[in-house]
């Protein structure tokens, strides 16, 4: 029988995860599984407006970084209650492309928010929410923003300087909870970052 999981899929800019995570989808499908995929921010309709307000640059608009976190957390917060929880509820395993290690690592770590701080002001608005497995797509900034094929958004322009801290952010959380964070080598190639993946998640629903 299918059984609830929340599997959530982070990482710096063209860190593969979208790929990775259609990937994932086919071997699910494969095995008969019952799930969905969401994102964030975004993954309702509520969500996708405040996804549009945070990521396009607005000439002249100025945007705090406590009032980005409250954004992404609104998100989140309608995220957990339309999506998340009801699907679980029905016994399927959740995708979700970003979550709440996001909002540690880039508002957290990267804008100085703090990361003890995020946590606590998140568990707030995630309660019980909290993934069975996080994978950890983890790639040298300057290889993944090379990778960006679009536009640079409001926050992949940000410098090289912020991006790394991103990524040293999400080193400290990984170090923090290692039974719920797994590092997966994102430079390598497509198959070896899916069979590495495949590997935690077939541990994780067996
Ligand atoms: N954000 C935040 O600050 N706080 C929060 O709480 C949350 C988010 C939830 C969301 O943007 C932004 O919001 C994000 C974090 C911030 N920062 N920015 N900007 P998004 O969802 O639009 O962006 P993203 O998550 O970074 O997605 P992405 O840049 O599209 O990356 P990706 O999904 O990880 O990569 P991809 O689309 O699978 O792959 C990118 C390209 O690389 C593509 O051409 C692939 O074919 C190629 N690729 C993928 N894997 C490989 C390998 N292994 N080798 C070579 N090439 C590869």
């Amino acid at each position: 029988m299918n059984k609830r999981y929340f599997i959530t899929f982070e990482g710096g800019e063209g860190a593969g995860k979208t790929s990775l995570i259609e990937s994932i989808q086919k071997y699910l499908l494969d095995k008969d599984l019952k799930f969905i995929s969401t994102r964030e921010p975004g993954g309702t309709s509520f969500g996708e407006h405040i996804r549009n307000l945070l990521l396009q640059e607005k000439k002249g608009m100025k945007m705090s970084s406590k009032a980005e976190l409250c954004l992404f957390l609104a998100s989140r917060a309608q995220h957990i209650k339309e999506v998340i929880k009801p699907a679980l509820d029905e016994n399927k395993i959740v995708l979700s492309d970003r979550y709440n290690d996001s909002s540690v690592a880039y508002q957290g770590h990267a804008r100085g928010l703090g990361i003890d701080a995020v946590i606590k002001f998140s568990s707030y608005i995630i309660e019980d929410a909290i993934p069975d497995l996080t994978l950890y797509l983890d790639i040298d900034p300057k290889i993944g923003l090379s990778r960006v094929q679009t536009k640079y958004d409001r926050i992949e322009s940000e410098t090289i300087e912020f991006h790394q801290k991103i990524r040293e952010g999400f080193h400290i959380l990984a170090e923090k909870f290692p039974q719920r964070i797994k590092i997966i080598d994102a430079q390598k190639s497509k198959k070896d970052v899916f069979d590495s993946s495949i590997n935690y998640i077939a541990k994780l629903i067996s």
